[in-house]
């Protein structure tokens, strides 16, 4: 396996992209279940305080984000469980579709990412330029 790329054993598989994944962010039950499982790392109190700090479109900032819900503080462990809740399709990365409804993994009544927020989270996040982000962060 050296030198070949594990990323292409990992991708999802085509109907996991586009649309499926818009249902799969857009389904009710599946987001109160992300919701749950965030809420189980995460003080929902300060979830709803990041969220409401980021309201307006355009107005998203990850690393603030991240740090108003308590996720810097947070264990590595804990941070992984997060990822994973964030991680849709189980992929092992968050794609650019992913990271659209990214706080929608947070509460389901959060707001889509415009795309100018999800270019510009992505590409301060994908330290690698792979074009996702990877659960080490890159
Ligand atoms: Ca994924």
């Amino acid at each position: 396996m050296k030198g070949v790329d594990p990323c292409l054993f990992i991708r999802p598989p085509p109907y996991l992209s586009g649309p499926f994944l818009h249902l799969l962010h857009t389904t009710p039950h599946l987001n109160s279940a992300a919701e749950m499982a965030m809420n189980s790392i995460l003080n929902a109190a300060d979830i709803k305080k990041a969220l409401d700090a980021f309201a307006a479109a355009d107005s998203f900032d990850h690393k603030k984000f991240f740090e108003m819900v308590g996720l810097k503080a947070k264990s590595a462990e804990d941070v992984k469980k997060a990822f994973l809740v964030l991680d849709a399709d189980a992929s092992g990365f968050i794609e650019e579709e992913e990271l659209k409804f990214v706080l929608k993994g947070f509460a389901s009544d959060g707001r889509d990412l415009t795309d100018k927020e999800t270019k510009a989270f992505l590409n301060e996040a994908d330290k690698d330029g792979d074009g996702m982000i990877g659960i080490d962060g890159k």
